[in-house]
């Protein structure tokens, strides 16, 4: 099952996509679908609707817009949680204290860097609306994730597209600057679909692409696998949920593995469109600050 929500009229309408219909559930919260779905207890699907959610999707029907899937309680990132991730820190020096690449270190250990880039989803955006470049950045780089949707006692109920947008000349200034270049107003968008879990067979062998657009003319693109990732999301969320209570309806960034280098920035007007096999393609566009 694939979960969307639309704003129409100013009020959000939930949908799922099963076996190919398109049903509206009215009234229901996405994340009780996903949990009832999960323990198949979803009696009802709701009513089948005729609706073209790929012409939606690309925003192309005024009278909808897609709005974020469903409203995180919290959302956490994992870190350098791919080998691309940690060469290019390393190569970029990035802190480098007494000698020794922390960014290596945190690769190399059992324990993930994890860290909360959101709390109530108010900096993260939806598919189509627009990811920021702070004010004070000069290098601000897309992060494309896979992300996961977390239920009740830490299950994973679906998955997601994240950009995990980063101030990256603030995070290699100092390692403390790093909530300051993680969190912001437009640092994440995530979606436009939730895919239930049964219908991801493995998390760890799916393709991830990504491509930076400058008026119309591509200006990066990078591909990954989530199989390059060296630690298991069940390893990262033992982590997470160690003397941690985590809230059901969080949202986790699995780290990135497409990391552009110091050629490239993302500029106002760009669009970022981040494709993962199975789940979908989440497209948005940059802006420089972001008042929310
Ligand atoms: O401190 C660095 C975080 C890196 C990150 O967000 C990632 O690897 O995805
Ligand atoms: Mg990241």
């Amino acid at each position: 099952m694939k979960i969307l929500r639309l704003i129409r009229k100013g009020v959000y309408e939930l949908y799922a996509i099963l076996d190919g219909e398109v049903y509206r559930l009215s009234g229901m919260d996405p994340i009780e679908v996903l949990e009832r779905y999960s323990e198949g207890k979803l009696e009802r699907l709701g009513e089948r609707v005729e609706l073209d959610l790929e012409s939606l999707l690309m925003s192309r029907d005024p009278g909808y817009k897609v709005a974020k899937p469903f409203d995180p309680v919290e959302v956490w990132g994992a870190g350098i949680t791919y080998g691309a991730a940690r060469a290019r820190y390393v190569e970029e020096d990035v802190a480098v204290i007494r000698g020794v690449a922390i960014y290596a270190l945190v690769y190399e250990s059992d324990r993930p860097e994890l860290f909360l880039k959101d709390s109530g989803g108010r900096r993260c955006v939806a598919h189509q609306d627009p990811i920021a470049v702070r004010s004070d950045s000069k290098w601000t780089l897309p992060e494309p994730e896979l992300a996961v949707i977390l239920g009740g006692g830490g299950k994973i109920l679906g998955y997601t597209i994240a950009n995990d947008v980063t101030a990256r000349d603030i995070e290699a200034e100092n390692p403390l600057y790093l909530p300051q270049a993680k969190i912001y107003n437009g640092c994440c968008s995530f979606g436009p679909y939730i895919v239930s879990r049964d219908e991801i067979k493995d998390p760890h062998s799916l393709k991830i692409e990504m491509r930076i657009l400058r008026r119309g003319r591509t200006v990066f693109e990078g591909k990954t696998s989530t199989s390059m990732m060296r630690k298991r999301i069940d390893h990262i969320l033992r982590y997470l949920f160690r003397d941690n209570t985590i809230p059901p309806g969080t949202l986790l960034m699995t780290g990135t593995g497409i990391v552009p280098g110091k050629d490239i920035s993302l500029e106002e007007g760009d669009e970022v469109e981040i494709n993962i096999e199975g789940i979908g393609t989440l497209i948005n566009p940059v802006i420089r600050g972001k008042s929310i």
